[in-house]
């Protein structure tokens, strides 16, 4: 079943890797036709091209818009070749068969991603790439088609047999028509998120796979991981240093690690999230990396061996050096220092993973959820409480200190499975209370565990002694908020707007806390 190329239609935006091929094909005898950019790249090069516009009669026209919109092209592309009809339409109009399509199409994505102006990205939607890409995969009985440059040298390793198989052709077309489906899902997104309506009545969802997966959560889940094409600073779009490929666990916990620390700017001071099943258990701010780092690994030392560490600011000598001093998976950072890459080399299993810079936690953006039959989908919780949000609601008003750790325990139980109940003090976590399906179970938890850190580091009593307690959703009766008092804490953040709120208030008060309302749930499942 070996089909074999004698004319090649290429026509390329990313021209990474075209001239190898254009030489290639040259060499095997198969004519080149080409659209303009790409047919110029070909004759620098030394190669004979035939013009597009020869082959339709009709000039480029319309700034580009109208090039290969033609019935030479898709003629070529779709005449089914042992159709004696077909056949005869091409023999009247002259029409010359076209056996290889090599298209990539113009950078919608990437002109979203930099920011480009609305102009600029509707003139950045592509047509006819789309339109010859998918006549070409339809009639995949004939044609090959190529649409990734990664796909060059399997391509050529076909040709090396004398011609391509049909295997081969069908898995082309079903990438084919990935990346075209990927493609007009971007332009969809990017109307809707234009036009600032979440939900338009069709919306599509698709991305392109950036890496199969050894596995998914467990070793009998096949699994992958596809970019949406947006260019968010996070896990898809880091560079890894060193260390073997990550798991879909690691990518599901980075991705948390850092989605977390990127709530701290980095100008106000450094800050460290160490995340373990996709939960932090340990957060702190510090006036360094290494401080942060310490102080959140203080949180729970036991639970942070073989966890994700994330920081806001460019990793460090220091600092790395005292990570190496456990076992951690990953490291994600906006940068690192070549001094801190250096000590990393030495610990084979790490993985360093550096962005550019954080991404913007205030930035819009969708989260999905398959359930049985259909998707969920949502806005990101890009919600935000300050200062001029919060209302005392007890006798006693949390002073200053107490204040600056109530907001930081509220920003991190945003990124706590609820039910999230959150100690912080002086800066960092001493307790986290996540996923129990009680909300005094998880108060329990937390403070367990901080009886737990203090015997292990020796101190004479648990940090939640006299720490601020966040948790995600209102108290529906006291008895979550006297746990946390139980456990020493001295003050409250949570949303209020429990039926029994004015119940809870008078237990604080008579606990001596000082509770402060946000007025903002952060549920997160
Ligand atoms: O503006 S288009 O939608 N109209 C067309 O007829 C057309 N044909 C090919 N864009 C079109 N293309 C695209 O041009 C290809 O998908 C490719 O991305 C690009 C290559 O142009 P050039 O060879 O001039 O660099």
């Amino acid at each position: 079943d070996l089909v074999p190329v004698k004319r090649a239609l290429l026509s390329v935006s990313d021209k990474g890797g075209l001239i190898e091929l254009g030489q290639a094909l040259a060499a095997k005898g198969v004519d080149l036709v080409s659209t303009g950019g790409t047919a110029k790249a070909l004759r620098e090069a030394g190669l004979a091209v035939k013009d597009v516009a020869d082959l339709t009669g009709f000039p480029e026209m319309m700034d580009g818009r109208v090039k290969t919109l033609h019935p030479m092209v898709h003629g070529g592309l779709l005449a089914l070749r042992e159709d004696a009809g077909h056949l005869a339409s091409m023999a009247d109009h002259g029409i010359l068969p076209i056996d290889l399509l090599v298209v990539n199409l113009y950078p919608f994505e990437a002109t979203v991603a930099k920011g480009g102006d609305y102009d600029d990205c509707v003139e950045n939607i592509d047509i006819g790439g789309p339109a010859m890409l998918r006549a070409a995969a339809k009639n995949h009985a004939y044609v090959t088609v190529i649409t990734d440059p990664e796909d060059y040298a399997p391509l050529l390793a076909q040709l090396e047999q004398g011609g391509t198989t049909l295997r081969f052709r069908q898995e082309c077309a079903a990438n084919t028509y990935a990346r075209t489906a990927a493609y007009d899902a971007a332009v969809s997104a990017w109307f809707a998120k234009t036009l600032e309506t979440p939900a338009p009545r069709r919306r599509a969802f698709a991305g392109t796979l950036a890496q199969t997966l050894r596995y998914g959560e467990n070793p009998h889940q096949s699994a992958a991981f596809y970019t949406d094409g947006t260019g968010r600073p996070g896990v898809a779009t880091a560079v890894q240093h060193q260390g073997k490929e990550l798991s879909y666990n690691n990518i599901n916990d980075t991705d948390a690690a850092f989605e977390l620390v990127a709530e701290f700017d980095p100008s106000e001071g450094a800050a460290c999230a160490i995340i373990k099943h996709a939960n932090p258990c340990g957060v702190a701010k510090g006036k360094t990396l290494l401080e942060a780092y310490k102080a959140a690994f203080d949180c729970d030392r036991t639970s942070a061996f073989g966890g994700i560490v994330a920081l806001n600011r460019p990793l460090d000598a220091e600092t790395a050096q005292e990570i190496t001093g456990i076992f951690t998976e990953v490291v994600i950072a906006p940068g690192a220092s070549d001094e801190a890459k250096a000590i990393f080399a030495a610990k084979k299993n790490l993985r360093l993973l550096t962005t550019e810079g954080l991404p913007d936690v205030r930035d819009g953006g969708l989260t999905f959820r398959q359930v049985a039959g259909g998707f969920l989908v949502q806005d990101k919780d890009n919600g935000f409480v300050g200062l001029d949000d919060l209302k005392v609601v007890t006798k006693k008003a949390p002073t200053p200190e107490q204040m600056a750790d109530l907001l930081l325990a509220w920003k991190i139980a945003k990124h706590v499975k609820s039910n999230a109940i959150v100690y912080v003090k002086d800066g960092a976590t001493v307790g986290v209370g996540a996923g129990q399906m009680s909300r005094v179970d998880s108060a329990l938890i937390a403070a367990k565990k901080a009886e737990r850190m203090a015997e292990a580091l020796g101190l004479p009593q648990p940090l939640t002694i006299g720490s601020a307690v966040a948790s995600d959703a209102f108290f529906p009766f006291p008895d979550g908020l006297m746990e946390a008092a139980a456990a020493g804490a001295t003050c409250v953040i949570q949303p209020g707007g429990s039926m029994r709120d004015a119940e809870v208030i008078a237990a604080a008060d008579e606990a001596g806390l000082a509770m402060v309302f946000t007025g903002m749930r952060h549920f997160r499942h």
